[in-house]
């Protein structure tokens, strides 16, 4: 079912010719036609015919299958190469004239000879294909913060899953017939090779290439791509943040409402903890989503931090929902979804590990191929995928289609980390809070191909998504202390615990409103907290236990423990960190690291 060859047939009088009075959208879209030689160029419009007709032929040409509707209603299924399953680090570049403006983390290339080498890739590289012309929104129409894109692409798939995440057709159109600055990104799958699978950025002229991948993370160029990287290089030049980070709404029986904005790396668990669902002990308190996986953020007239979610649906990790993990996802992909690399089962139905229920008997994995218990693999690729429109999430927020977007309380930055890192602590101020973020570890996830389990760095969960030197990044974190006067608060959270026996100490998903109250509370200035060496800890008595009394003091304790010898380590494997990033460190960061080390 790997897509590589769509080329419509016979689009309806009226679909794929809405041209925009953009003067310079339709002269790049006639150059990019020049150079990829398709057989035909399609101008989405975003209307449910249109999207009729695409899901159509996306079945006629193999791209995608139809689940069965009783199973799965309005939902398809779509099996990747197997070679192209992940976002590619290796092969993500930022471009930019000065090789020191992307900074040691990132790969870089000189523009000119990048785009050089892009081109000839894609010289004819449509040929028999469609150039599907995608204008899009992130962000909601009017918002301050709203951005307009364009994606060119060869691939049906990733017109179907745009549809789905950003705010495609008409909303843009609207801007773009109005003259404005756009995103253009140039996507085409060539032959999905991992040998010219290049995902490149071109920050200073707002522009993205990528060939070669298929790949959500890869492909779908509003997200990664524009609402990260040349998001966060946009946003410094424009005094706004791009941030990997959720979006919640906590909303407390007496209709207070506290937004929270939380940055956990890939495939740790954002989407669950951006629609939990607090334990009965909670009653009458309420979580909504506002996003689960991007923030942007702008000093609001107020003097708070406003954020928006620029997306419109979730490209979520599917192993592991289920009713207990997540119940309103279960029931958000339970239609209208496009599913990646989920195995099917004998009745048209997708099954994945951990899904609810025992599994199949029989059923075909993500590769195509038959599988039943006890065959070597996983049925479900681990980085398999959800796409589905926000608006089927039972806890959505009505604000994440606000154009002012909310104001927010508290920053959480949370990695996977076994060993080290309590449950919850609060940073002593601002800069103290920037530097949890800067170094934050994490293990390494399916999320990114590569090894699993290693800690490594993921300062603000942005390792592989910040669009320039990360020290400058660090320096303008610090510096929003002065554009906003009313910070939020900074915690560092770690849901990953394990027991010296590898079990994980703390119960998580929908528990973790337990810490989340504490969170809101503070913000209020209602809950106490101690003084320890490494920031602000909650008392066991500052936590609700209804409902969890089998969680004792001495689980408590545990996870909430300071081992001065691991934090020693942790010191000493920051300034390794620190050290590759080279003299654009802020000295406020490295003294915050003088300072812990004096404190244990
Ligand atoms: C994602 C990721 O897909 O972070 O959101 O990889
Ligand atoms: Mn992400």
């Amino acid at each position: 079912m790997n897509e590589t060859a769509a080329s419509l047939h016979n689009p309806p009088a009226g679909l794929g010719r809405r041209l925009p009075k953009n003067a310079a959208l339709r002269a790049w879209v006639e150059e990019s036609a020049e150079l990829c030689r398709p057989e035909s160029v399609f101008w989405c419009d975003g209307s449910e015919e249109e999207n009729a007709f695409l899901q159509g032929q996306a079945l006629a040409l193999g791209v995608m299958t139809k689940l069965n509707p009783e199973k799965a209603p309005g939902s398809f299924i779509h099996r990747s190469n197997p070679n192209d399953v992940a976002r590619v680090e290796q092969s993500t570049f930022i471009c930019t004239r000065e090789r020191d403006a992307a900074g040691p983390t990132n790969n870089w290339a000189e523009p000119r000879e990048m785009y050089a080498r892009l081109y000839g890739m894609l010289k004819g590289a449509m040929q028999g294909r469609t150039l599907f012309v995608i204008p899009y929104l992130m962000g909601p129409p009017g918002s301050p913060l709203m951005k307009v894109g364009v994606e060119l692409t060869d691939s049906l798939y990733v017109v179907l899953n745009m549809r789905i995440m950003s705010r495609m057709g008409a909303a843009a159109y609207d801007q773009l017939d109005g003259g404005g600055e756009f995103n253009r990104g140039l996507h085409s799958l060539l032959d999905v090779n991992p040998e010219r699978r290049f995902i490149c950025h071109f920050p200073e002229d707002n522009a993205i290439v990528s060939v070669g991948s298929g790949y959500g993370g890869n492909v779908l160029l509003g997200k990664k791509c524009l609402a990260l990287r040349i998001g966060s290089y946009l946003g410094r030049r424009e005094n706004w943040m791009a941030e990997h980070m959720l979006l919640l709404c906590v909303e407390s029986p007496e209709g207070e409402k506290t937004y929270v904005a939380a940055a956990f790396p890939s495939a740790c668990g954002k989407t669950n903890f951006s629609m939990l669902i607090p334990p009965p002990a909670f009653e009458g308190w309420k979580v909504r989503t506002i996003g689960d996986d991007i923030a942007w953020m702008k000093p609001g007239p107020d003097g708070r931090l406003c954020a928006i979610n620029p997306e419109a649906g979730y490209f979520g990790v599917v192993p592991g929902t289920n009713s207990q993990s997540n119940p309103n996802a279960v029931k958000m992909i339970s239609r209208d979804t496009i599913y990646t690399n989920v195995a099917t089962t004998e009745e048209g139905d997708v099954w994945w590990e951990g899904k609810d229920g025992p599994a199949p008997a029989h059923c075909i994995d993500w590769r195509g191929q038959p599988w039943r218990p006890g065959s070597p693999g996983a049925a479900a690729h681990p980085n398999s995928r959800f796409t589905t429109p926000m608006a089927n999430n039972p806890a959505l927020a009505p604000e994440a289609d606000d154009p002012r977007g909310v104001p927010i309380s508290a920053i959480l930055f949370g990695g996977r980390r076994a060993t080290t890192a309590p449950l919850v602590y609060q940073s002593f101020n601002w800069s103290h809070g920037v530097y949890i973020g800067a170094t934050m570890g994490s293990e390494t996830t399916a999320a990114a191909a590569g090894a699993v389990g290693q800690v490594r760095r993921d300062p603000m969960a942005m390792l592989p998504f910040c669009g320039y030197h990360m020290g400058d990044y660090f320096s303008y974190w610090l510096g929003m202390r002065k554009q906003v006067a009313d910070l939020p608060l900074i915690f560092g959270v770690n849901w990953f615990r394990k027991s010296p026996e590898g079990a994980f100490l703390w119960p998580g998903f929908g528990e973790n409103m337990r810490v989340l109250k504490w969170i809101v509370d503070r913000c209020h200035g209602r809950a106490p907290a101690r003084e320890t060496a490494i920031g602000w800890l909650p008392r066991r008595e500052d936590f609700i236990w209804r409902g969890l009394e089998q969680f004792t003091a001495e689980d408590f304790e545990q996870v909430q423990r300071i081992d001065p010898l691991e934090w020693r380590a942790e010191a000493d494997s920051q300034a390794e960190f620190f050290a590759k990033l080279g003299d654009r460190v802020p000295n406020e960061l490295l003294l915050q690291r003088e300072l812990l080390i004096a404190r244990l």
